[in-house]
């Protein structure tokens, strides 16, 4: 059985870091949401195991940014927002019992929201929150596991994976003119609808199945017609902080 580490909704969550303030979050709908998302992690087969949440830390619950699992290894990230670097030590103790664990030093950044595995690569976002020397931290444990790294560079978007979604082994949804999608090549790629920008997530649970956000039904629909079985799941207390599924936990 895999492990699926998560953290609970912070009850100060209504002040987390968002790109477009507007819309106001509701903690207890988004507690609510957790929930339903760790049931299906259950579901799925993970054992799942909860770190307490953090009134100091808005965002504590996007715990896949403070941590990264390369074979047995995790890497203790430096979160490119420093309100968010209080998050990683609980997260390093929770990993320490499992895995080997490295600890990021400055000056580089790392948000594990830029890192997607896939096919033997380790592919790393360039972005507000992660720069080259962050990077650098993830190459050197992907060279020692045997996998390649890419660099891509992200704008206009928060992190890598708001831009591209591992859906299976080899296929990923893409969100259009976001990202070099040459940087991808090796890779199956399916386009976010342009209507459902920024509303569309995922997370592959095993057994063909795939967790989707019910906010982008057409992306859903296009993936479905692949021969994946979609799960739609409301989060939209967790996209108005510009999350997703991916960063709710550290699948190992
Ligand atoms: C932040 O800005 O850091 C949080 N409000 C959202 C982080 C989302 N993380 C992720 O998708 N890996």
């Amino acid at each position: 059985m895999s492990r699926a580490l998560v953290r609970g909704v912070s009850p100060s969550y209504d002040r987390a870091i968002v790109r477009d303030p507007g819309t106001p979050i509701d903690v207890g709908l988004a507690r609510a949401q957790h929930g339903v998302y760790r049931q299906h992690l259950v579901r799925a087969g993970h054992e799942v195991r909860e770190i307490p949440t953090d009134p100091n830390h808005p965002d504590c619950v996007f715990i896949e940014d403070t941590a990264v699992v390369v074979g047995e290894i995790a890497l203790i990230t430096r979160p490119g927002a420093a309100s968010r670097r209080g998050e990683v030590e609980p997260v390093a103790a929770a990993l320490g019992g499992d895995l080997g664990l490295v600890r990021m030093q400055g000056p580089g950044t790392l948000d594990g929201g830029d890192v997607m595995q896939l096919g033997g690569i380790v592919y790393v976002g360039l972005s507000e929150r992660t720069d080259p020397a962050g990077a650098a931290w993830l190459s050197d444990l992907a060279d020692q596991a045997g996998m390649g790294t890419r660099l891509v560079p992200v704008s206009g978007v928060l992190h890598l994976k708001s831009a591209v979604l591992p859906i299976s082994e080899d296929t990923v949804v893409v969100t259009p003119d976001a990202i070099d999608e040459t940087l991808l090549s090796g890779l199956r790629i399916v386009h976010e609808e342009d209507v459902e920008r920024h509303m569309f997530s995922a997370l592959p649970l095993g057994n063909d199945e795939v967790l989707v956000t019910s906010a982008a039904p057409r992306t859903a629909s296009a993936i479905a017609a692949l021969g994946l079985e979609v799960i739609p799941i409301d989060v939209s207390e967790i996209l108005a902080a510009d999350g997703g599924l991916t960063c709710m936990s550290i699948l190992y």
